[in-house]
């Protein structure tokens, strides 16, 4: 069957917008090359006239798929109205980290090279071995050649996501390549926001209907996106249709804790209730009320969000968007990797409460509902896959605590690489997580929601 490219771009259906002249080369290496890429950052990079070079750090079926299309994909935009389809051109080139890091670590050299972007997830950030270590190593050989300055993006759900990923690759710098990085790589934060479900047959079938032609490297997204970048860069930018402004951090706070902080305890308790996605989770009864709950009385006191913003009404458009009945995004993915996101989402939240003194009795039942979601069985008994690199910590954690739900929990906060000691002694904390921890083995997470 035809797949998308080049040649048939100019003549797909009328109603679906396509790039026009596309840039030649690529200013910007992005690193990963997941759907929430070809979501947001390419699709904001199609509005200016730069290109990219997207490179994938171990599979290579997204690049492969991306290759044989001429580097265009669509994005399906599903809105209450319906969809629109748009063909993204602003990936010229691909390139696959395990098989060609030579050619990785040149672009990172590269004079034409000024910005490279990251969505790796957050356990990339504590490996140094995997894109620490290629980047230490890229601005290693720029330096050497005394290359022109870099500015790293970090683009994944992490706080002062610039630091972190300064922090992860500074230490692997030898002394040379870090009074030059001092001088010329800006590692900016930034805030960003879609939500873009993995795609799925499903997505293929749809791309496949609307362009008439085969896209293996569609994606669907909603209709909403944000981006709110850190105005440090060491050279020249993109005119990306972003904010720029000088404080990230209250964003990505207000973002973290609120729309991933929900997302996450829909997850858990959506998938030990089998529901399949957020959207039926949130219609279970008593889970909407809950979220609300969980928004104005522990998330919104725990902080104060950005100039202007309000959390409360931030939170609701947030609930509005996860009812998007056009989006299907799958508890299970939500839930992967629970270790490496609950200490921004979850526990910074209990510790600022902590600190003000406000009661933590709510935001103790996603602590429960992790718990006992990581012990792998759903209230309807079927089986839950644990997808997390601290998968054989958690497991063995929890079953030498035996079936007691309060040491249960003590042992879960007792993992000092996801839990900070304060939150771990938190002792209102543990008591509440251990009633809601009871309730749900007792009652399943249903029941429990709808006698709140
Ligand atoms: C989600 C995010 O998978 C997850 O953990 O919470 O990917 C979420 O969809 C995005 O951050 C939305 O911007």
């Amino acid at each position: 069957m035809e797949r998308l490219s080049n040649e048939n771009v100019k003549r797909l259906p009328g109603d679906v917008t396509v790039p026009g002249d596309r840039p030649q080369t690529s200013g910007i290496l992005h690193i990963g090359a997941g759907a929430f890429h070809r979501a947001h950052q390419a699709v904001y990079t199609d509005d200016t006239d730069w290109g990219i070079t997207v490179a994938a750090p171990n599979s290579r079926g997204v690049i492969d798929a991306l290759a044989e299309q001429d580097g265009l994909y669509s994005v399906a935009t599903l809105g209450p109205e319906g969809v629109s389809m748009r063909v993204v051109g602003s990936i010229v080139d691909t390139l696959h980290i395990a098989s060609e890091r030579e050619r990785a670590l040149d672009l990172l050299a590269a004079d034409t090279t000024h910005v490279v972007t990251l969505t790796v997830t957050e356990k990339a950030y504590t490996d140094p071995g995997g894109v620490p270590g290629l980047l230490a190593e890229g601005i290693a050989r720029r330096a050497a050649r005394g290359g022109p300055p870099l500015t790293v993006l970090c683009c994944d759900n992490l706080p002062d996501n610039g630091k972190t990923t300064r922090a992860a690759v500074e230490p692997l710098f030898d002394d040379r390549t870090r009074a030059w990085a001092h001088a010329n790589v800006a590692f900016p934060s930034s805030m960003v926001d879609r939500i873009v479900p993995a795609s799925t047959p499903a997505t293929y079938e749809r791309a496949f209907l609307e362009l008439g032609v085969q896209d293996r490297a569609a994606v669907e997204a909603e209709p909403f996106s944000q981006w709110v970048i850190e105005d440090d860069f060491a050279g020249p930018r993109p005119d990306w249709d972003a904010t720029f402004t000088n404080d990230v951090a209250g964003w990505e706070r207000l973002k973290l804790r609120t729309l991933n902080g929900v997302h996450s305890t829909l997850a858990y308790l959506g998938a030990l209730a089998g529901a399949e996605t957020i959207g039926d989770t949130l219609a279970l009864p008593g889970a909407e009320d809950f979220a609300r709950w969980l928004i104005a009385e522990q998330i919104a006191p725990s902080f104060t969000p950005p100039d202007g913003q309000d959390t409360i009404a931030y939170g609701e458009s947030v609930l509005e968007r996860f009812a998007n009945p056009g989006i299907r995004h799958r508890c299970i993915q939500i839930a992967m990797d629970g270790s490496q996101k609950l200490p921004q989402r979850l526990f910074a939240t209990v510790a600022d409460l902590a600190d003000a003194g406000v009661d933590r009795d709510l935001i103790a039942l996603p602590l429960a509902a992790w718990t006992r979601f990581c012990a792998g069985t759903a209230d309807t008994d079927a089986e839950l896959p644990l997808d997390d690199p601290l998968k054989d910590v958690l497991r063995q954690s929890l079953a030498a605590a035996g079936s007691n739900p309060a040491a249960r929990i003590d042992a879960i906060l007792g993992i000092r690489q996801i839990v900070p000691e304060h939150v771990a002694d938190d002792h209102q904390l543990r008591r509440a997580a251990a009633k809601w921890l009871r309730e749900l083995d007792r009652h399943g997470v249903a029941t429990t929601l709808e006698h709140l």
